[in-house]
């Protein structure tokens, strides 16, 4: 059957087109840096392109490529680019699209580093950004220039949680010709497929749900066409941002299990968000999934499921935040998100404790927000180890 009609959590299981010509069922892990020709014609004729077989594990490998190929699948894309990182993959599609004298506009509230590396690095080589509230359509357009290069968006924002709205902002920069790049980490190909969306290149920090055992640091970067791909690969490849193929096997094997971790966790993040809002010492909480979130429509258009990510503000602030973090039992106090255990981290001086106090309090990361990624233990234990958590704030 063609992979193109299955479902997606058979595409999960069966997806990515290997065949090992001993059998293997599982995708073996090709651990070589290079691979040997069959003589020195071969070897040029896969240098020029003539002939596609392996060349060097930089450039391509077995096992990396399964990965890639599975993803692209996932995100109906033309094909995937596994990247050592997610920062790797956020890094490759900065240094293929920008250059001396372009300009990117941003959410303003992404992962801590994607803001600062552009804040702090493009910027000296001549590349400036504009970060705005991405949920806020007409700031985008606001907000483009004759030399914007890059509409660069997270949806739902780490660690906001707002929404943005991908095909208004994808029309929008295509008017003006400007290639949309889309943080899909928080949803995962899952819940979101941004290019279905008008998005020209789907990017993740595979480190987060599609491993999602906490184990492994991975990236990958899925382009819509033939082209915006090519060039794409080539910065990878050029940059040495690649992937290795233990990691790759590690990933394939943790993405098996996409769809039944996440629908499982997902009904426990309702449950938690729906106990936190009626919570006396909660100010508020913003989960896609609640009826009181900004973008609660939007995000039930846009979304397949609100996805197993909150966060929120206790009325005590950061001290309140704090007396939390430091008394949870069941949840690990621990940055990174989207694995089988549940986490919790405090953004303001953790994960975007690099973005300047002003940057973030324009992108409303308060000093009191508190990010909870939740696991699939089970839901009760959960919520009776937050309730003794919280008790202990007077
Ligand atoms: N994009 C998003 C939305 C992320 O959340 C992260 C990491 C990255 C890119 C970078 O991926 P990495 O290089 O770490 O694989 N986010 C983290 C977080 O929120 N806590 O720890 C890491």
């Amino acid at each position: 059957m063609s992979s193109e009609k299955l479902g997606i959590n058979s595409k999960l299981i069966h997806g990515g087109g290997f065949k090992d010509p001993l059998g293997s069922a599982t995708v073996p892990i090709y651990q070589t840096s290079t691979f040997i020709f069959d003589d020195a014609d071969h070897g040029a004729r896969c240098f020029s392109g003539e002939s596609d077989g392996y060349i060097y594990t930089r450039i391509g490998n077995p096992t990396i490529n399964t990965l890639e190929r599975l993803i692209a699948e996932l995100e109906n894309g033309y094909g995937g680019i596994a990247t050592s990182s997610g920062m790797g993959a956020v890094n490759t599609v900065y240094m293929t699209l920008l250059n001396q004298g372009d300009h990117v506009v941003s959410s303003a509230a992404v992962y801590g580093p994607s803001r600062v590396v552009l804040e702090q690095k493009y910027s000296k080589l001549g590349i400036e950004a504009t970060f705005v509230d991405t949920s806020d359509t007409e700031a985008v357009r606001k907000a483009i220039r004759p030399n914007t290069k890059l509409l660069y968006i997270e949806t739902p924002s780490n660690p906001t949680m707002y929404i943005t709205d991908l095909v208004a902002c994808s029309a929008i920069a295509h008017e003006q010709g400007i290639p949309v790049a889309v943080d899909n980490t928080f949803s995962s190909p899952y819940l979101q497929q941004p290019l279905d969306l008008g998005a020209d290149i789907v990017l993740h920090s595979m480190t987060k749900f599609i491993n999602g055992h906490a184990d492994v640091v991975a990236g990958m970067i899925v382009a819509r066409e033939k082209s915006m791909y090519t060039r794409l690969r080539g910065i990878m490849v050029n940059m040495g941002f690649n992937m290795d193929p233990h990691q790759a096997f590690l990933v394939i094997r943790g993405a098996k299990t996409l769809g039944i971790r996440i629908d499982r966790a997902q009904q426990n993040a309702m449950k938690i968000a729906a106990y936190l809002e009626n919570h006396p010492k909660v100010e508020w909480v913003r989960y896609p999934g609640l009826e009181s979130h900004p973008q609660h429509e939007l995000a039930k258009k846009q979304m397949k499921g609100p996805g197993t990510m909150l966060s929120f503000e206790l009325k005590g602030g950061l001290e309140a935040g704090k007396i939390l973090m430091n008394n949870v039992k069941l949840a690990i106090l621990a940055v990174s998100l989207g694995g089988v255990e549940t986490l919790i981290q405090h953004p303001a001086s953790m994960t975007h404790s690099k973005v300047s106090t002003e940057a973030k309090l324009k992108a409303d990361i308060t000093d009191g927000l508190v990010r909870y990624s939740v696991g699939i233990e089970d839901v009760d234990d959960l919520i009776s180890d937050l309730d003794q958590a919280l008790a202990k704030i007077i």
